[in-house]
C-alpha cells in the first residue's frame, strides 16, 4: 500500500505552489493543512552556512505521531527499546541512503540536502530516508499506421503517467518500499495498484493483471537513484527512490494492458515525454534521462 492511502483519509489535500519556472520543492513555503516553513534563501540551504537565526518549524504530522506501522517512534520523546540504528539496514527498515553517510545531529539525522525550513518528520514516517520507487514505463508514440511518431526528426516517446490525489498534480506512478520487501516487487506493485486499479480488481482479474505486469517488468534500465525533491521532505525527513525504465520497444506488450486508476491516483493515461511537463517532484528529471538515454524528442 502507498503511502497516500495510508494517510490521505486523515490529512487535507497537499498544496503544491509553483512560483518560479525552477522550484527547490521541499523548500516551498505552504507545507500542508496551513503548515508554513520558515523561509530558506537559497544562499542559506547549505548546512556549512552559519545561520544563527535559523528557527524551523516543528511538525510532524498527528497521523505520524500516533505511530502506525510505517512510521517510527518519536525518538524525540520516547526512548525505544534498542535505539535506531541510521546509516544501516536496521531490522527489516531499510535507514541507508543513496547519498552515503548522513550526519547524526542532536541525536537525528540530517538532511544531505540542506535547509528545508521545518524539522520534524511532516508527513513522512521515518526519521531519515523514505525510500520509494517509481517505475517508469514507456513506448514509442505510433500513428494510426503504426509508424513511429517523429518531431524535429526524433521518436516521441509515451510513459505512464497518474494523477495524484493529494496534489492534483500528473507523477509517475511510484510508491512507498514496505518494511522487508524490495525495489523489484514493490515497483510491479504500486504500478498494479495505481495504474491498473489491482486492489479493486475480482480475483481472476487480480491474476491476470499480475501476468501482464510480470511480463511488462521482465527487464528494465536503472534511470535514478537517490535524494528526491519532494514536497513533504524536512530537516529531519527526506524521499529517496529507485527509478527504472521499463521500455516496450515494439508496442506489443504494453498495447494489450488496460489502463484505470486506483489506490490514491485519480486519473491514468499515456503521457508524451515533453520539457513543458509540469510532473510531481523530481519525477521530469527521470523523465528527461530516459528521453536522452533513448534518443526520444524533448
Ligand atoms: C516521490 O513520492 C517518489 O518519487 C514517489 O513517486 C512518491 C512515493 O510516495 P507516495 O506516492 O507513496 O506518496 O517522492
Amino acid at each position: 500500500m502507498s503511502f497516500l492511502s495510508r494517510i490521505s483519509s486523515i490529512t487535507g489535500p497537499l498544496i503544491a505552489v509553483r512560483h518560479m519556472a525552477k522550484v527547490n520543492n521541499c523548500r516551498l513555503f505552504n507545507y500542508q493543512d496551513g503548515v508554513k516553513r520558515f523561509p530558506v534563501p537559497e544562499d542559506k540551504v547549505s548546512w556549512s552556512v552559519d545561520w544563527p537565526e535559523y528557527q524551523p518549524v516543528d511538525h510532524t504530522h498527528p497521523a505520524v505521531l500516533r505511530g502506525p506501522v510505517w512510521a517510527d517512534l518519536d525518538f524525540r520523546k520516547v526512548t525505544p527499546d534498542t535505539p535506531p540504528k541510521y546509516n544501516e539496514l536496521d531490522g527489516n527498515v531499510d535507514r541507508k541512503s543513496y547519498s552515503g553517510t548522513y550526519e547524526i545531529v542532536n541525536g537525528l539525522p540530517r538532511n544531505p540536502i540542506g535547509r528545508t525550513g521545518m524539522c520534524g518528520r511532516g508527513l513522512l514516517g521515518r526519521w531519515g530516508p523514505n525510500h520509494a520507487v517509481d517505475p517508469i514505463v514507456s513506448r514509442w508514440k505510433r500513428g494510426e499506421d503504426g509508424a513511429k511518431t517523429m518531431m524535429e526528426g526524433k521518436p516521441v516517446l509515451e510513459f505512464v503517467a497518474i494523477m495524484r490525489n493529494d496534489t492534483r498534480d500528473w507523477a509517475i506512478p511510484g510508491g512507498m518500499i514496505d518494511p522487508g520487501d524490495t525495489v523489484s516487487r514493490t515497483l510491479r506493485k504500486e504500478f498494479g495498484e495505481e495504474a491498473m486499479n489491482s486492489l479493486e480488481a475480482t480475483e481472476e482479474e487480480k491474476k491476470e493483471i499480475e501476468a501482464h505486469v510480470n511480463d511488462l517488468f521482465k527487464a528494465g534500465d536503472e534511470v535514478y537513484s537517490g535524494y528526491v525533491d519532494d514536497i513533504r521532505n524536512t530537516d529531519n525527513s527526506w524521499m529517496e527512490t529507485v527509478a527504472m525504465n521499463f521500455h516496450d520497444e515494439t508496442g506489443s506488450t504494453f498495447n494489450k494492458i488496460k489502463l484505470k486508476a486506483g489506490d490514491d491516483a485519480g486519473d491514468v493515461c499515456w503521457m508524451e515525454a515533453s520539457s513543458k511537463l509540469n510532473l510531481y517532484a523530481s519525477h521530469l528529471d527521470f523523465i528527461e534521462t530516459v528521453v536522452k538515454q533513448r534518443n526520444a524528442a524533448w
